[in-house]
């Protein structure tokens, strides 16, 4: 049975002028930095989002953690909103593997930190306290619903962290969307920050991989850290070249994900028992909540949703995350709402 699957924009399997690339890909050895397809990725992702250099990462999970470990020493405190990826879904792996202490404030519906928040969460230089180092960022939001964060909100919190003396990480996994959803060119949202990771795996369809950009002197530091938790790769230019045909051809089309979000919201919203939350998606990603009258939870639904070949998001006992994404056409977004309106 060949399934809708909206669990995850992680799921897009790689185009075939992607296949094409891969098989054709000069590659050496990057430990050796002679791999000719990382360099190209690298220097192309950099000069994407505005920044000296680039870092060619198996995941966005290490791209994060190699960010913070490389503005970071041990003990040192972290800003980081409370439904943020690094700190929900990272396996905890800054202060697992990092020693970095973390300070979760509340993210705000938009996805924001509050920067009296931040302001508050600063520590004040005495002793007893963690050195407060980095503030945390992520643009889209996901768990705020695949929100965007604007130009102007950034650039804002990249003076505060300077004025503070304070470093600024952009977790920009689906960087790309959020500057499409805008209208603005990713460097606008990237330059405020020290480093941004961008993924090429998720909307831009890549099979593996993120590159994590910022100065040259940190992308210096990134290597060693990459090193150690043992991201050095080989002949990854056969990755990398999906990552190449990723941002050179898969950046524009993002768009259509995120029609197509809207359609589905629509969609589902006139269906008894269903909210979608917020009632138009800003990026890719639907979430929607059941309310307290309907006969199924959110997991029972997913399972007969499978049954009609359709996966969802089950994220909560009222709650789903849908995701458009390449390879999720017209058709199969009515095909979902046809399905949930027979289920509910
Ligand atoms: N997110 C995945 C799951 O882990 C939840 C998803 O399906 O959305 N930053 C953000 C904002 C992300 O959404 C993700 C992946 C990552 C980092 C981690 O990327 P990977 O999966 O490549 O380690």
């Amino acid at each position: 049975m060949k399934f809708i699957d909206l669990r995850s924009d992680t799921v897009t399997l790689p185009t075939p002028a992607m296949r094409v690339a891969m098989a054709q890909a000069e590659v050496g050895d990057d430990v050796y930095g002679e791999d000719p397809t990382i360099n190209r990725l690298q220097e192309l992702a950099a000069s994407l989002v505005g920044k000296e250099a680039g870092l060619f990462v198996p995941s966005g999970t290490m791209s994060n953690l190699t960010a913070v470990l490389s503005h970071c020493n041990r003990g040192d405190e972290v800003i980081l909103g409370n439904k943020s990826h690094t700190f929900l879904f990272e396996g905890g792996g800054i202060s697992a593997l990092g020693s970095v202490h973390s300070c979760q404030i509340p993210n705000q519906t938009d996805g924001t930190l509050a920067v009296q928040d931040i302001l508050n969460a600063i520590r004040p230089d005495d002793i007893h306290n963690p050195v407060t180092r980095l503030i945390c960022l992520e643009n889209t939001h996901n768990r705020c619903g695949g929100v965007a964060l604007s130009p102007d909100y950034t650039r804002q919190i990249g003076e505060l962290a300077r004025q503070h003396n304070l470093r600024l990480h952009l977790d920009g996994a689906r960087l790309f969307n959020a500057a499409v959803a805008q209208g603005v060119n990713a460097k606008e949202l990237a330059g405020p920050a020290d480093s941004v990771s961008i993924c090429l795996s998720k909307g831009l369809s890549a099979p593996v991989g993120s590159v994590l950009c910022g100065s040259k002197d940190f992308i210096q530091r990134a290597l060693r850290i990459r090193k150690q938790l043992g991201g050095g790769m080989r002949q990854a230019g056969i990755l990398a070249a999906a990552g190449i045909v990723a941002l050179e051809t898969m950046v524009e089309r993002l768009a259509e994900d995120h029609q197509r979000a809207a359609r589905l919201a629509e969609g589902l919203c006139c269906l008894p028992d269903i909210q979608a939350d917020p009632q138009k998606p800003p990026t890719n990603m639907v979430f929607l909540n059941l309310t307290l009258r309907a006969r199924l939870n959110a997991r029972e639904i997913g399972q007969r949703l499978v049954d009609r070949g359709i996966k969802v998001g089950v994220v909560g006992l009222q709650r789903f995350r849908l995701v458009t994404h390449y390879g999720i056409e017209d058709a199969d977004i009515e095909q979902t709402i046809a399905a949930f309106a027979e289920v509910l």
